[in-house]
């Protein structure tokens, strides 16, 4: 018969990288919950989940656990994707948070996944990838279903387009947006004025080119099917609006926006942004 199981609560400090250990589940960013040698996770789970009245991080079979490890930080929009592409699919994997305000991308046990020290990265079977829009051509690949990245190799070079442009002439301008106008306030860092401006340019510069190619590869960027070029823009479409990023004149693009953001599973993926969002 299974032994008690001991649950404690442990600071408020946030989980940290690794949460997972032999014997232990690990719960929100409050709380562990340690469990007896051999006690299967569902025991775990069914006996953890009442003491916390926590959603667990790590939500899946143990057996599908080991297939598929995902490293992400709930406020990286890179790791939003491969997290976004995860809830489209529905495949089981286990989150692991690198706490990039503690520095655990540069860790060595990080690195020997990601070189590149940063969010995402994945562990599927042994096999670590890094590179947001790499593992998403990866992961559609591995299990579809075909639509999001088609065989047909004209079809896949157009997604593969659309989502060359929006990293290069979108995505890099955000980012520069969030830096400075989110980011380095939050951590006391300077904010630099001009590359604000410079950001703002270039986003007025580019949205109009997305909008004209909006006038054809209709209604997603790349055609008429959802694929993973949109599973790649969604996050950057969100912290666009965060941004408050002017949409004014490119009525398509906005309206394209408010299509894939009312997606069930990019509202799960908001699900995941809400706990550190008071914090
Ligand atoms: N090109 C990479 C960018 C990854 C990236 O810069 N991730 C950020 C979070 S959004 C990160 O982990 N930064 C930590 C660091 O650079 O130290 C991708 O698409 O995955």
């Amino acid at each position: 018969m299974m032994q008690p199981i001991k649950a404690r609560r442990i600071s408020t400090k946030q989980e940290t990288f690794h949460t997972e250990k032999a014997g232990a589940l690990v719960f929100s960013k409050l709380h562990f919950c340690t469990l007896e040698p051999n006690t299967t996770r569902k025991e775990g789970l069914s006996h953890c989940l009442p003491a916390l009245g926590q959603t667990p991080i790590v939500n899946k079979s143990s057996q599908e656990d080991r297939m598929l490890t995902f490293y992400h930080h709930p406020y990286s929009s890179n790791a939003q994707k491969v997290r976004l592409l995860l809830e489209e699919i529905g495949v089981p994997f286990q989150a692991v948070l690198v706490n990039l305000q503690k520095g655990e991308q540069a860790l060595p046990h990080f690195l020997a996944i990601n070189p590149f020290g940063a969010v995402p990265a994945i562990d599927h079977d042994g096999f670590p990838l890094a590179e947001s829009n790499t593992i998403l051509r990866y992961l559609a690949q591995v299990f579809g279903p075909k639509e999001l990245y088609p065989d047909d190799l004209k079809e896949r070079a157009r997604i593969d387009q659309a989502m060359d442009f929006t990293t290069a002439h979108i995505s890099r301008w955000l980012a520069t947006l969030n830096w400075h106008q989110v980011i380095a306030p939050m951590m006391d860092l300077p904010s630099n004025p001009l590359a604000i401006t410079e950001a703002e340019v270039q986003l007025q510069r580019y949205l109009p080119k997305l909008e004209r190619s909006l006038k054809t590869e209709k209604p997603f960027i790349a055609g008429p099917h959802y694929t993973i070029a949109d599973i790649s823009f969604v996050p950057l479409l969100a912290q666009a609006f965060r941004l408050e990023v002017d949409f004014h004149s490119h009525p398509l693009v906005h309206a394209y926006a408010e299509r894939v953001l009312e997606r069930e599973a990019w509202k799960k993926v908001e699900e995941t942004m809400r706990p550190m969002s008071g914090s």
